[in-house]
């Protein structure tokens, strides 16, 4: 069988490790789900597809136990064998989602018991035991409990209509809005178990950059039958709303959210899609960005617009995603304090079942970007993160940058906002402000190419995105290690090998791109390869030369007082740390400063020649990702490898684009030669 990735991390092949594999069968020779319900009879199936790939024989899920020992799946409502076991205390403690995985003697038999509160907890439950067998841990004594941190886990897809993706790479989108809703295409199941095996729990359909389409009986037909689909792998849908809509649809004069019309306009048209949908998750909303109508265009606010559609959601149980990237061209200001000078004077105004949806950073995406100044400055709001896991900035669906460390860094920035200690991650999940809320969204890679993403490791960011989005303490080694022995193997010559080459590679794509906290020197409007002289364009702020500042003097944005002052927009703290160019970490540096040429870095090297370093760096840490593949040929089936060998080269080629192209033109500005010892650009 040709290995071609479509199956993922999923790969229900025979255990190779002999004694595993022994314990595996003793204890799991007899399964048991008790009950029926969608939600449980895809656990059945996916334990009977699993164990039989991995246990290497037929194993058929029963309703009683008849062997010594068994795997029992269920909860104290559908399961007799479950209740019996008086695992309530235990279960307290897991909620909704959570599950125990319990190795458990009762009246002589041994269980090996997946317990949860809800079937969707069974289900979770059932793909952390099955992470367990593909990674082939040790099963005899489990006393797991576990549940999620975040309570939205959330792709949103940029997919339009036409099934062109806005900044995909692997294709055309998945949902094939011609053929439903009457043809369901396994991809759509296969989705939906890959996303629940790492705990989402919600997918946002379409573009932000949004069609009122969608909203039309024709299209919520489709979207229903999508509906369909996800609802027995706990996964709710959501749909962009376009704010024009009641102008568009309802051949309304206005779409201002505090006229009545309008908002009649919206119940109707919520009222209608929960006809369709009886669990429709709610709206995400993309208003006044990049041209997209909104509660502005009225002179009314952002919570104007989001509280409109909050009201006539909020009796079906629907939330609004309200997103908070905004810029404008008629704002003069540094766009880093867009958002910010916009939304937080609005912190108070939102309905309950409002979450603000902020992007990582304040500019867009970037390879690196510090945590977003909103986070921890709206305490009274649920602010949502909205990761990117499509490279839009990083190489697109050529180049291998596993995203984990990135993720992780801004989730463990410490914002101060009430002391030490108030991280992103505990802004985001709630539990800084005390909010029934949370949630993460993630802006998916997934496209209609036989293996999803393109690039076989852009499979390792949607993995990571929804492993930490349910456990962001979760260590980005951990996870690699996870991803690599399902989706390759547990041999102990590949796992570290390719962990390393994972670990180091967003690092990689900084240093070859946007190093010491240079940002959006890309291609005009691409995004793929270097385009750092890009001037004259509509906006300034669609320039690279508006971020990079190169003179003959220096390089770097001055985000401190001396400059645009976003800087004030953080915490005292924080600021007290970055203001100081001796105190900044090295990586924001020309984020936050312009930076003399001759300024001596902590290597004791000049800035100029530190970027020189630190561009060759990125290239030499692709190499070194090449030959570590290549010493893994044999060891990755062919097809997998050639494709990934294949994409490095071109990761390398790129590399070198970047290096030269930035250097060479930073070397108008400051006019010192390229280190003696370094290669010359070409
Ligand atoms: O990153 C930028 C992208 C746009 C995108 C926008 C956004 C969907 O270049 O393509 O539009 O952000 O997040 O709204």
């Amino acid at each position: 069988q040709a290995e071609d990735g479509y199956r993922l991390w999923q790969r229900y092949d025979l255990v190779q490790d002999k004694e595993r594999l022994q314990q595996y069968r003793k204890s799991l020779g007899q399964v048991v789900v008790q009950g029926a319900s969608p939600t449980l009879t895809v656990v059945k199936e996916e334990l009977e597809m699993a164990l039989t790939g991995l246990l290497g024989s037929k194993v058929a899920v029963s309703g009683a136990v008849s062997k010594k020992a068994a795997l029992v799946a269920g909860t104290p409502a559908t399961s007799s064998l479950v209740k019996d076991l008086s695992l309530e205390p235990q279960l307290k403690e897991v909620g909704q989602e959570g599950f125990l995985l319990l190795s458990q003697k009762h009246k002589g038999k041994s269980y090996t018991v997946i317990a949860a509160n809800t079937e969707k907890g069974v289900l979770y439950g059932t793909f952390h035991l099955l992470r367990l067998l593909k990674t082939q841990q040790d099963i005899q004594n489990l006393k797991v409990s576990n549940s999620p941190k975040t309570k939205l886990r959330i792709l949103n897809h940029w997919d339009n209509l036409d099934r062109t993706v806005e900044r995909g790479y692997a294709g055309f989108s998945i949902w094939d809005w011609h053929k439903l809703p009457d043809y369901i295409d396994q991809r759509y199941l296969d989705y939906a178990r890959a996303n629940a095996s790492i705990g989402i729990n919600g997918t946002v359909l379409t573009n932000v950059n949004a069609n009122s389409l969608v909203l039309t009986p024709e299209y919520l037909k489709k979207v229903k039958a999508l509906a369909d689909v996800f609802r027995p792998y706990g996964i709710k849908v959501y749909l962009t709303a376009r704010f024009s809509s009641p102008i568009e649809l309802g051949k309304l004069k206005t779409a201002d959210p505090l006229n009545p019309e309008v908002k009649e306009w919206w119940k109707n048209k919520v009222n209608e899609i929960y006809t369709y949908v009886p669990d429709f998750g709610g709206f995400t909303v993309k208003a006044n960005s990049e041209g997209q109508p909104g509660p502005q265009n009225y002179n009314r606010s952002h919570a104007d617009g989001a509280n409109m559609l909050a009201e006539v959601l909020a009796p079906k149980g629907g939330i609004v995603m309200w997103r908070a990237f905004v810029y404008d061209n008629n704002v003069p200001d540094d766009r880093h304090k867009q958002a910010y000078t916009e939304f937080k004077p609005l912190d108070g105004t939102f309905k309950g079942n409002v979450m603000v949806q902020v992007k990582n950073g304040a500019i867009d995406f970037q390879p690196r970007e510090p945590f977003h100044p909103l986070f921890g400055a709206m305490p009274k709001t649920p602010l949502m993160m909205e990761f990117q896991i499509t490279q839009e900035y990083l190489g697109q669906g050529t180049h291998l940058a596993y995203l984990a460390p990135m993720f992780k860094e801004t989730l463990e920035a410490d914002t101060y906002a009430k002391g030490k200690g108030s991280t992103v991650a505990k802004v985001v999940d709630g539990s800084l402000d005390r909010h029934p809320i949370s949630g993460m969204a993630g802006v998916a890679n997934i496209g209609n190419d036989i293996n999803w993403t393109s690039h076989p490791f852009g499979q390792a960011n949607w993995y990571a995105f929804g492993r930490l989005a349910w456990d962001y303490d979760l260590t980005s080694e951990a996870i690699a290690d996870e991803w690599i022995k399902m989706t390759f193997s547990s041999s102990p010559s590949l796992v570290p090998a390719v962990r390393k080459m994972m670990m180091g590679s967003r690092e990689a794509v900084v240093n070859y791109m946007t190093p010491m906290g240079l940002h959006h020197l890309m291609g005009w409007s691409h995004h793929y390869g270097p385009g750092p002289w890009i001037k004259d364009k509509p906006r300034a702020d669609w320039t690279s030369v508006y971020y990079h500042r190169a003179t003959e003097k220096g390089i770097g944005f001055d985000r401190t007082k001396t400059g645009s002052n976003a800087l004030s927009q953080y915490a005292p703290e924080v600021q007290a740390q970055w203001q100081n160019p001796a105190t900044c970490p090295e990586e924001f540096l020309l984020w936050f400063h312009h930076v003399a040429w001759d300024a001596k870095t902590k290597s004791g090297r000049t800035l100029w020649d530190e970027l020189c370093y630190r561009y060759s760096g990125g290239v030499d840490s692709v190499r070194t990702m090449q030959k570590t593949w290549d010493s893994l040929a044999g060891q990755v089936d062919k097809e997998r490898h050639h494709q990934v060998k294949q994409y490095l080269a071109i990761q390398e080629k790129d590399a070198r684009w970047w290096r030269d192209a930035c250097l060479l033109y930073f070397q108008t500005f400051s006019k010192r030669p390229i280190p003696q010892e370094l290669e010359k650009p070409q």
